[in-house]
């Protein structure tokens, strides 16, 4: 999963760049990457490492203008350089600059065609240098020399019509504007606001309101799926649906533990899909075991779970501890890659307080159960710190079949679910 973000201000967007990718660096800390425009240069800068170690005084002073976008990348298979850090460029036509949150499922094939048919040559395995690629190249076929909002969002429709599985992009055309679009499923989140300065409006695009919320913006509203949003230089917005079928089916994911609890996605608090996920276990437990259940306390597995953890408690009337203390300053689990550091990096990030164990019946709950490892090493550290019995739930529904659509998972033999 990744953090996009892309700003047409009316006043230089480097700081509001970096402070809206530090309210999305939960969405990826592997890569950060920035780029702005003015007057018809691009200033880029892109690293791996979290948002505060790419971007040190020296290059917040380079990135100039008042328009630019911004990427957080989470790590998946073959993406580790910083070659692969977004956002990526493309120079023709009009030199192009794009942000992806997602995954492409027929990047393989649409690479093929890009050379053979477009004779268009791709320099990493990215889907995302991929997406770019077709967009450049509809625009391109419209041949204009200045892009009408009709010409970039035709050039969309044709994204639609290529491209295959989730996506939610920030680009912009320099000198021309700030686009946005979401796949015609709306897989992945995109939402943009506004606000009046007095120089004019300014237009903020981003995977999560709290990007647009904490930088003093206005929450507009989500992009629909299929939709796009063009603002041209000189701070007009356009939007138009590119999708033929447009048929929302948004990822799970996001509400079970990508988002920020404070994020809204679609007009859905993320923090209240946390609550109800807890409410909802709840009911199952107490329709499988009814008033009888012998559990003492509730536990949640730090942070993401603790929502849910926290109604299901309520809802049992039963204690609702903090068992389990986390080390801030390690990374989330999900994004370390190898079976074997995931599990190293639970010990290190997790450890009991011990007086909530002992001789107690503790409900255990994670977010999510994926391959089912990482709640062995939790299972086995509350039987050290002392429980007498351990329950282990999960507040999402059973995760049966990887997610291709950006979320770093295992083949289906993996998940333990999976049978
Ligand atoms: C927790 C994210 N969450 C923790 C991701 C582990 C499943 N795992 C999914 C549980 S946080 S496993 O957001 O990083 O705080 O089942 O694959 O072992």
């Amino acid at each position: 999963m990744c953090g996009v973000v892309g700003i047409a201000g009316k006043s230089p967007v480097n700081q509001m760049l970096f402070d809206a990718l530090t309210m999305l660096q939960h969405r990826g800390q592997d890569a950060a990457g920035i780029v702005t425009c003015q007057e018809g240069r691009l200033f880029l800068r892109k690293d791996v490492g979290m948002v505060r170690d790419v971007f040190h005084t020296r290059h917040m002073r380079a990135l100039q203008g008042n328009y630019g976008i911004g990427h957080v990348r989470y790590p998946t298979a073959g993406t580790s350089s910083s070659a692969e850090a977004q956002p990526f460029y493309v120079n023709s036509p009009y030199g192009i600059t794009l942000a992806h949150n997602g995954n492409l499922t027929n990047a393989e094939e649409i690479h093929d065609d890009l050379f053979k048919t477009d004779l268009r040559h791709m320099n990493t395995d990215s889907d995302s240098e991929v997406l770019l690629n077709v967009l450049a190249h509809e625009l391109q076929k419209r041949g204009k020399l200045v892009p009408t909002s009709e010409d970039i969002f035709q050039a969309v429709t044709r994204v639609h019509e290529r491209c295959k599985g989730g996506y939610a992009v920030v680009a912009m055309i320099t000198g021309q504007g700030l686009v946005g679009f979401r796949d015609p499923n709306g897989i992945r989140p995109l939402i943009y606001g506004s606000r009046e300065t007095e120089n004019g409006m300014e237009y903020i695009i981003a995977s999560e309101s709290v990007a647009i919320t904490a930088l003093g913006f206005k929450v507009e509203r989500d992009i629909e799926p299929g939709e796009a949003v063009f603002i041209d230089s000189d701070g007009n917005f356009f939007t138009q649906q590119c999708a033929a079928n447009p048929e929302y089916r948004p990822c799970i994911f996001e509400y079970v533990y990508f988002a920020r609890p404070d994020a809204t996605i679609d007009g859905i608090s993320v923090y209240k899909a946390r609550l109800k996920m807890g409410e909802k276990l709840a009911q199952k437990i107490l329709r499988e075991w009814g008033d009888e259940h012998d559990i003492d306390v509730v536990i949640p597995i730090p942070d993401t779970s603790r929502t849910s953890a926290l109604e299901l408690a309520n809802m049992l009337g039963v204690k609702f501890r903090e068992g389990f203390m986390k080390n801030r300053y390690i990374g989330r689990t999900f994004i370390m890659p190898g079976q074997q550091l995931r599990k190293k990096s639970v010990r290190q990030k997790l450890n009991p307080v011990e007086l909530e164990f002992q001789g107690k019946n503790v409900l255990l709950v994670d977010d999510s159960i994926v391959r089912g490892t990482t709640c062995n090493e939790i299972i086995q550290m509350a039987r050290d710190a002392g429980a007498k019995k351990v329950f282990f739930a999960s507040a999402a529904p059973m995760v049966k079949y990887p997610n291709v659509y950006g979320i770093d998972m295992p083949a289906k033999s993996e998940l333990i679910a999976s049978e």
